[in-house]
């Protein structure tokens, strides 16, 4: 499986992904390994780093492996973008609101220690270290295409674990039909929560059987390494179907409940983003066309498939709803 996954990389010849590739030559570890530091400290390349790079300040990352190989539906086989253009342009107003500022400005944020609440609907509640959250499980990769409501979008090497894995741990009773979930909230370390740019702290939220799907997934990390800060360190959400909105970054709380859960998007401009946001090339934002996208780092513009190509495995959760909502 690993041997194929490098030849695919090898001849799609992005030389950008060179140490990806290598980085894929690693012995089988759980995801415990993550956090246990038992995996050596790796950066994307102080021998890249220019003058003025963010890289030059970066906390570094580590390298890491899974264990679990993703099924073809998991993994498409479109060019990856490039690790550089997925790391420098960045929705994470946290840091800015720039495609440039979180690469820029994220470079010290700490994320160790770190923990996750979980509360609301679910028989075993509490607050548990990152390391403990993802011990048991072992780490997938998937590559999906990403999309922004913004008319972009890229192809990404994610490593995570299935949200619904992570969340059946925690017993969820017969009363959790939705799922929020909250980004840090600390503005001394998140100079971007100082400007009212959002209704802060950023939240997000899924259906439970949107949730337990499992294509959506909590990833730690991308291109075999733990996340960059700017692409939402240490635990982000990443739920293909949807805009890229909804992957909300930096989780520090998940609350299982009854009622559809408040958005950030939504609170800050009801008239533009709704709730569930499937990506859908017929239903057009207000100031974007979402028929067709830019892929970035290529040219020209390519057409956007309903539920952003997904739909075999996501369409029938909707059957019978209005497809308008879907924005
Ligand atoms: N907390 C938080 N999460 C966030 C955002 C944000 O501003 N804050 N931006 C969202 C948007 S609009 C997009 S397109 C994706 C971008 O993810 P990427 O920078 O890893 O490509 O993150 C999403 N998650
Ligand atoms: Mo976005």
């Amino acid at each position: 499986m690993l041997i194929q996954t490098q030849k695919k990389i090898a001849s799609s010849g992005i030389t950008s992904l060179e140490h990806y590739v290598d980085r894929r030559r690693f012995l089988k570890t759980s995801a415990s390994a993550l956090v246990t530091g038992s995996i050596a400290a790796g950066c994307f390349g102080t021998d890249e780093a220019e003058a003025g790079d963010p890289d030059a300040n970066r906390i570094p990352r580590k390298k890491l492996t899974f264990e679990k190989p993703s099924d073809p539906g998991m993994r498409t086989d479109e060019e990856l973008t490039s690790h550089k253009d997925a790391t420098r342009y960045n929705n994470f107003y946290e840091f800015g609101t720039d495609k440039s500022d979180p690469a820029r400005n994220s470079g010290q944020f700490q994320t160790d220690p770190w923990s996750l609440v979980v509360e609301g609907e679910v028989g075993k509640p509490g607050r548990v270290p990152l390391e403990t959250l993802l011990a048991p499980h072992g780490l997938e990769e998937r590559v999906y295409r990403m999309r922004c409501v913004e008319a972009w979008s890229m192809v990404i090497p994610w490593v995570g674990i299935p949200l619904g894995e992570i969340l059946k741990r925690f017993e969820p009773t017969s009363k959790a039909k939705y799922v929020s979930f909250e980004t840090l909230y600390d503005p001394e370390r998140m100079p971007g929560q100082s400007r009212r740019v959002l209704d802060w702290p950023y939240r997000e939220g899924l259906r439970m059987d949107e949730a337990m799907n499992p294509l959506a997934i909590l990833a730690v990390g991308m291109y075999g390494e733990t996340l960059p800060n700017q692409n939402g360190a240490p635990l982000r959400l990443v739920v293909p179907w949807k805009y890229g909105f909804k992957g909300i970054k930096s989780i520090v709380k998940i609350r299982l409940q009854e009622e559809e859960p408040a958005t950030s998007w939504n609170v800050s401009a009801p008239r533009e983003y709704g709730f569930y946001a499937n990506v859908n090339p017929d239903v057009n934002h207000p100031r974007w066309s979402q028929a067709r996208e830019r892929r970035i780092g290529s040219f020209g513009k390519q057409p956007t498939l309903p539920f952003n190509g997904y739909a075999d495995q996501v369409a029938s959760l909707y059957r019978g709803m209005d497809l308008r909502r879907h924005f």
